[in-house]
């Protein structure tokens, strides 16, 4: 007798929402992928025309003579802040609100769209009245302010480049972003304040610019967040309201070609040092205002609130730009989910009626185990009744936690969206549509119209319908990464590999398709990006913080293992200039190199777990064996051949936990 197998459990579209949504059915989902099957360019074209104003309309769509360097709309002219902001007030939305904006104690401001507008125009005055013009580069490192979205949105008003760093990044990481960008000017606040703690984002700055090779840096533009001390090094230095004072709150646009580079995130890669991923304005416009539309049927009286920062590339598409194409309202928030309390979400969900609530698996996976511990911030404690639609992004969601998310977040009645997507992919790749596509738990479904995902092997040949392989995408698409800034050669090589006949681009994960739906499941990195609390870490990142403390350390290596809240915890093994500690000793030299990778990288590269060793299982070659520390890493018996193994008795040795 064969054991019945367990058939995944299916979720469809609530009824009311395949009559309603704006992709309603799992037919129209279909018309659309044969659509854009059938003229690739034609359906870009399309919507080109729908989601996006034109200053100067194109006539070319894609460009693909400089493979992998694609254009597209090369020949059209654009502003990305008028589509997001004069667009509306033009549709007579000026008096909607565009951003209710929560500060991390608690109170509440209403932005409308003629304000959003006359604030981005000051801002942008004032940063052209710094001599700051089309073609600049500027460092925006802020707090989740509405201060913030407009610095960038000013920004694409004048056609400089922003680079966001996200505020959780040290003085040496960001000193790097700098220097990499080329950057003009920097923007930033006194203080952060999240979870009633303040984080001085300014000496963070200063301390950054003392560390040398920012030569290019000629201001530094201060929002006051908090009214905390800070040093002041004029004429470098000025704060923003000084800034802005007579500023007049209107600013002709600058028109930009559709290529032009809206922004650079600087990511994480397989070797040490991150990569600034370079967008462009209108196709990725297009697909922010697009898959905000789309994924989350945003409606005009929804209320979207996105819980990411705007450091990374979430708070970007669905925080700064694509609820804004959209004439959206949203909720934007300060601080951390956690305080006052763990209920703080659901808390605020229910005062602003949210109705589309889009967070991070981590979030949900921290906030099952806090309503767990404490019935009091259980979301069931408080009125959800608002949200229809629900969302997940930034690493896998295993079905457990999308159950608790689906039942009592969603109360049983909302879809979840599960969006894969990456930095270089600008918006939503892999994602099911809510009136659409029957979801299963786990699964991020189906390719987004338009999208030409797929799993491959080695050789780039596809792999049947049931089993692993590499996820790519096989046609260039709108929002696609440009290049990496400053090395088009890493770019090519890194997403457009030889492996590939240079055809294909390499999202750097793997994935099965479901043997029958041909449903999409992501099965994690298959390169060296460790994935922790949805933020992407590369180890050689990690590792070259390790080395860099040249006293203690002579070598290091750094693993992932699966936890439990985390998704992944970063582990490290390292070998110091000094005889191997244990006991207490251990336990300090452990925290002091937790300490220094802190303050190298940031909080968020901190290893959780650091083990020593006398040296490291390297084959005879000199290679580190890494498949054998992830094994022991994560306590699992070594089964591995170890035959090309140097020094076998290593693994006894580091096995133990000290
Ligand atoms: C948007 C964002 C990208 C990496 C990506 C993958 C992981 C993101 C996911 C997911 C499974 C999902 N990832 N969304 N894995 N399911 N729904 O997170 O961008 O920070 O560049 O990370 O995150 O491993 O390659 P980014």
């Amino acid at each position: 007798m064969s054991t019945p197998v367990q058939e995944p459990k299916v979720y469809l579209p609530p009824q009311e929402l395949v009559k309603s949504a704006h992709i309603s059915g799992l037919e129209a989902y279909q018309r659309l992928v044969a659509e854009a099957q059938q003229d690739y360019t034609g359906y870009w074209a399309r919507l080109a025309r729908e989601f996006v104003t034109w200053q100067t309309p194109f006539t070319q769509v894609l460009n693909e003579r400089d493979a992998p360097f694609f254009k597209w709309f090369e020949d059209g002219r654009l502003n990305v802040s008028y589509n997001c902001l004069d667009v509306n007030v033009e549709r007579g939305l000026g008096d909607k609100t565009a951003i209710i904006f929560e500060t991390d104690d608690g109170q509440v401001t209403r932005v409308t769209y003629r304000e959003l507008l006359a604030r981005t125009c000051q801002m942008a005055n004032a940063l052209r009245s710094r001599g700051i013009q089309k073609g600049d580069r500027v460092v925006i490192y802020m707090p989740m302010s509405v201060e913030g979205v407009v610095a960038m949105q000013a920004c694409a008003r004048i056609g400089a480049t922003h680079s966001v760093v996200f505020g959780g990044f040290s003085a040496q990481s960001l000193r790097d972003r700098i220097q990499d960008a080329g950057a003009v000017a920097v923007i930033t606040a006194d203080e952060q304040l999240r979870g009633g703690k303040q984080l001085p984002l300014k000496a963070i700055v200063d301390e950054a610019l003392s560390l040398g090779g920012c030569d290019t840096i000629r201001d530094v533009v201060v929002y006051r967040r908090t009214g905390g001390n800070v040093g002041f090094n004029a004429p470098r230095d000025k704060w923003l309201h000084e800034l802005l004072d007579g500023q007049p709150d209107r600013c002709e646009p600058a028109w930009v070609e559709a290529e032009h580079p809206l922004f650079l995130l600087y990511t994480s890669g397989s070797t040490g040092k991150p990569k600034g991923v370079q967008h462009s304005s209108a196709g990725y416009l297009l697909h922010a205002a697009l898959t905000t539309k789309w994924t989350f049927d945003l409606k005009p009286d929804d209320v979207f609130w996105c819980t990411a920062d705007i450091g990374w590339v979430t708070g970007h598409t669905y925080i700064a730009y694509g609820p804004l194409a959209n004439g959206g309202t949203q909720v934007m928030f300060e601080g951390v989910p956690t305080y006052p309390d763990a209920g703080r979400f659901w808390k605020m969900i229910q005062n602003h009626r949210v109705t589309i609530f889009y967070t991070a698996p981590t979030a949900i996976r921290s906030l099952i185990k806090a309503a767990e511990a404490n019935p009091d911030v259980h979301p069931k404690r408080y009125d959800l009744t608002s949200l229809r639609i629900l969302g997940s992004v930034g690493e896998p969601i295993n079905p457990a936690a999308w159950e608790w998310y689906h039942a009592n977040v969603g109360g049983g009645r909302c879809p979840i969206v599960d969006t894969f997507w990456q930095t270089e992919t600008g918006g939503h790749m892999i994602t099911p549509l809510p009136g659409a596509t029957p979801l299963v738990p786990g699964s991020c479904t189906l390719p987004f119209p338009g999208i030409v995902a797929d799993v491959v092997d080695e050789t780039g040949k596809d792999v049947p319908w049931g089993q692993g392989g590499i996820l790519v995408v096989k046609r260039p698409w709108p929002a696609m990464i440009r290049t990496i800034w400053g090395d088009p050669e890493r770019y090519k090589k890194s997403y457009y590999p030889a492996d590939f006949q240079g055809k294909y681009y390499l999202a750097g994960d793997g994935a099965i398709r479901d043997a029958k739906t041909g449903y999409f499941t992501i099965t994690g990195r298959i390169d060296d990006v460790l994935n922790v609390s949805g933020h992407r870490m590369g180890t050689m990142e990690i590792e070259s913080a390790l080395v860099s403390h040249t006293e203690l350390v002579a070598e290091a290596a750094v693993v992932g293992r699966p936890d439990d809240t985390t998704g992944e915890a970063i582990c490290a093994f390292v070998v110091l200039k000094r005889p191997r500690p244990t006991g207490e000793e251990a336990k300090q030299i452990a925290k002091a190199l937790r300490d220094w990778v802190g303050k190298e990288i940031g909080p968020i590269a901190k290893p959780k777990d650091i083990r020593f060793g006398d040296n490291l299982p390297k084959t005879r070659s000199g290679k580190i064996m890494r498949r054998l520390l992830r094994s022991i890493a994560r306590g699992e018996a070594i089964t591995q051949d170890t035959s090309t193994l140097e020094n076998p008795a290593i693994l006894e040795q580091l096995s133990q936990t000290n």
